[in-house]
């Protein structure tokens, strides 16, 4: 049965096409460099901004209209989703998606039900999978949207609820097995604080570290091999997030001896939010061989909350690409569009518009960014600004040469110092010259 009869699958016209039901620059057998546009950028679609969302806002009811609205049980919606989901991933051609437990199935009346409910829509993924191409990238659980977790989750200060939260992410750990997940996400949407008033920091933190170390250990008892990544965001639902951003993620893995089983998961919309770029994000896990994946969005430049709009930013993509091809491609991560249309896009067409505009987004910034690199424009001129330490006293720094006394001691032989410009206004010149020009190929 058919979900989506209006939409055939999209196909590549080239940047003149004028069919919003057709890519512009995503030709997914078109090689940059090596490989192809599909085999870089491992689009992937989130389940539940496409199949799950309405479009609701604090100030109103949702407004999208779905082909499987028109069932009522909760068990057979979650089924129609499943048919729905395969007919876009196939038209769409994107290779990869993600979800929630709580995404694909409702829960039940208990924990036992709630699992029951997930294996009856597992089972159909893994017919669906064994007929088509589409692979998951991560499953994750939703620890934070049932009122259980109002304290949170493995930060909660009950223990019962960390039980809670441990059985159901001990069964996402079989699903991610089961469907053959190249990662596993953890996004910890209440693993934060309201208030330190009643917090008690540092038992909630190593309660984290335990519960992902009882994770791992999981994994590798039931020989679940998928990169663990993890999820920093700032706040939203809550005041304070633990994994505030890499940073904060990095320095905590580190503390707890997780840096080598976990990588992170960076989304566009989150950096914005922690007051950051997302290729700062994206360069800060890069330079640690931190980079697993990317959860790709944007924020509206004037709403200061986790508004996960379909990328459009073509600087954006851009300098994200740039990030991405210079860690040598994403391994096992991808480009999953945790994204949903504006609540005025009500319309399923809306669903599949919107994923051939974040293609085509990422596609054209993958362009950009290749031939940034091929031509050196960029690392040229970074390598000349730091020169100084290719030679004399700064390749002494370097090289751990030197100390405070030399230092001063050549210091106190200058006469002058010379700076130069960092001649921002032209390299930002330079890479309008650089999208205009790819575009117009
Ligand atoms: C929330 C968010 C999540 C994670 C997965 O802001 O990004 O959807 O991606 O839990
Ligand atoms: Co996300």
């Amino acid at each position: 049965m058919a979900y989506f009869d209006n939409i055939n699958k999209i196909q590549y016209e080239g940047a003149t096409s004028k069919d919003p039901l057709a890519f512009k620059f995503y030709n997914p057998t078109e090689k940059v460099g090596d490989k192809t546009m599909e085999e870089i950028l491992r689009f992937g679609v989130a389940y539940w901004h496409t199949f799950t969302e309405d479009l609701s806002d604090p100030f109103g009811a949702g407004t999208a209209l779905r082909p499987w609205d028109k069932y009522s049980d909760p068990m057979d919606k979650a089924k129609a989703r499943v048919e729905a989901a395969f007919e876009l991933f196939e038209k769409l051609g994107v290779p990869y998606f993600c979800f929630h437990d709580f995404d694909i199935a409702p829960e039940g009346s208990s924990l036992k039900e709630t699992l029951e409910n997930q294996d009856i829509i597992v089972d159909m993924f893994e017919d669906y999978m064994k007929d088509s191409k589409v692979k998951l990238l991560w499953n994750t659980v939703n620890n934070f949207s049932h009122p259980r977790f109002v304290h949170g989750a493995a930060t909660s200060n009950n223990a019962d609820v960390f039980a809670y939260a441990a059985a159901k992410v001990k069964k996402g750990l079989e699903v991610g097995k089961r469907l053959g997940a190249e990662n596993y996400v953890f996004w910890g949407g209440r693993e934060g604080y309201e208030s330190l008033l009643n917090t008690n920091m540092g038992l909630e933190l190593d309660n984290l570290a335990k519960f992902f170390h009882m994770a791992v250990d999981y994994s590798k008892e039931i020989g679940f091999d998928a990169q663990f990544l993890i999820e920093p965001k700032p706040m939203e639902p809550t005041s304070h997030q633990y994994d505030y951003d890499v940073a904060h993620g990095y320095a905590f893995l580190q503390k707890y001896d997780l840096a080598d089983k976990f990588k992170f998961n960076i989304e566009a919309n989150h950096a914005t939010l922690a007051g950051h770029s997302f290729d700062h994000e994206l360069r800060y896990a890069r330079i640690n061989g931190m980079l697993g994946s990317v959860d790709a969005n944007q924020g509206h430049p004037h709403l200061g909350w986790d508004t996960d709009e379909f990328p459009t930013d073509l600087n954006a993509t851009t300098l994200a690409m740039y990030e991405i091809l210079k860690n040598g491609g994403l391994g096992s991560g991808g480009l999953n569009f945790d994204a949903k249309v504006r609540r005025t896009s009500f319309h399923a067409d809306d669903l599949f518009k919107a994923h051939v505009v974040g293609m085509d987004s990422f596609a054209l910034g993958l362009k950009v960014a290749h031939k940034l690199i091929e031509d050196r424009a960029l690392e040229s001129i970074v390598d000349n600004r730091y020169r100084s330490f290719n030679q004399g006293i700064g390749k002494e720094i370097r090289e751990g040469k030197t100390d405070f006394k030399k230092l001063q001691d050549y210091a106190l032989r200058l006469d002058d110092i010379q700076n130069e410009s960092g001649q921002l206004e032209e390299i930002k010149a330079i890479l309008n010259q650089y999208l205009v020009t790819t575009l117009a190929k």
